[in-house]
């Protein structure tokens, strides 16, 4: 029997040595110490020896027991060891190594701009004032002196959504709930989304507006154009010719279109504003009375300036864009530069 468990020992000691992982140490302590094991069925067996051997083979096997436990603990540590190693290796991270910098977005061409004139205008004295999208028939046309059969209601033009609901096609329903809501004095902006029945190269049916209007006593075309001067001088650069042609529009009267001189070839000719020397950038005119009769404002009493301006065509003339189209694509080569 001591030979067996001599020949037990080594047989545990080489299987645990040969053990290459956690479980498989488990498994081989099951089998030589569980209750089920080899050393426990020898133990068993120890009954048959004589009574004085007994006591000599039964403290032989405790000592092996004792010696195999402290052998199977080693070796369950040093495994434990050669696999945080393993992994310590596997999982290594170079802490030294720069990061991925996340790219940062920005603002859109079309939003810059437009906040950029809000500026201008709120450093002289303009608020800000926004307006649904989805306009009723008379804020939209009927208050601003177009009438029924002007081109401008035409299905070419407009988006109806019903027979007198429209997708407004400028900002200038804004000016006139601010009109009803406001007595004179008063100066605001109007930035937004418009509509129209138009897509080609230089044309989207949708697009940006932004519009502006003072009302007051003893407003005249001077303070019309002062303002509009001062404008282009902030936005373009000081000294940004800039030059008044009568026009018409149906809200103003007298009304006229503004230019200034071009920012590409500044003002010998280009193809940009095809040899003129000059580029259209905004409307405006002295609102006409029909309009503050249409709001409750008294003609008699109060004159006022109106004006407007599309972002996507000063954003063009201003970064030099020469496709509307690139402004709607989200093309992160084209929003990148600005
Ligand atoms: C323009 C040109 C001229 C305009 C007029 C008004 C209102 F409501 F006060 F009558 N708002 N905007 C106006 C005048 C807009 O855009 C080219």
């Amino acid at each position: 029997m001591k030979d067996q468990l001599t020949a037990l020992e080594a047989a545990a000691a080489r299987a645990a040595a040969e053990a290459n992982g956690e479980l498989d140490l488990q498994q081989v302590r099951v089998r030589f110490l569980g209750k089920k094991g080899e050393l426990t069925a020898i133990m068993k067996m120890m009954g048959a020896l004589p009574a004085e051997q007994r006591p000599i083979v039964g403290a032989l096997a405790n000592e092996v027991k004792d010696r195999l436990e402290g052998l199977f603990n080693d070796r369950l540590e040093s495994l434990r060891a050669a696999e945080l190693q393993r992994r310590l290796a596997a999982e290594r991270v170079d802490v030294t190594l720069p990061g991925r910098r996340l790219r940062q977005g920005s603002k859109h061409p079309v939003t810059q701009v437009t906040e950029e004139i809000v500026t201008i205008f709120a450093s002289l004295g303009f608020g800000v004032a926004e307006g649904p999208e989805v306009e009723h028939d008379f804020y939209n046309f009927e208050a601003l002196n177009i009438p029924r059969d002007h081109p401008a209601r035409d299905m070419q033009d407009t988006f109806y959504v019903s027979e007198d609901v429209v997708l407004r096609t400028h900002t200038s329903p804004v000016q006139v709930r601010t009109m009803l809501k406001q007595a004179p004095p008063v100066r605001v902006v109007a930035p937004g989304t418009v509509y129209r029945r138009d897509s080609d190269i230089t044309h989207s049916p949708m697009f940006h507006q932004i519009e502006g209007f003072l009302v007051d006593r003893h407003v005249t075309f001077g303070d019309l154009k002062g303002i509009l001067t001062t404008f282009i001088n902030e936005y373009f650069g000081a000294g940004t010719g800039v030059r008044f042609r009568p026009s018409f529009f149906p809200f103003t009267e007298p009304s006229a279109e503004v230019d200034i001189q071009c920012v590409i070839c500044g003002g010998d000719g280009c193809r940009v504003c095809k040899n003129s020397g000059w580029l259209e950038i905004l409307g405006s005119g002295m609102i006409d009375p029909e309009v503050f009769r249409a709001v409750g404002y008294d003609p008699e009493v109060y004159t006022g300036f109106a004006f407007g301006m599309g972002i996507e065509r000063i954003a063009m003339l201003k970064y030099g864009v020469n496709d509307l189209r690139l402004f709607y694509e989200n093309d992160l080569r084209f929003l990148r530069q600005f």
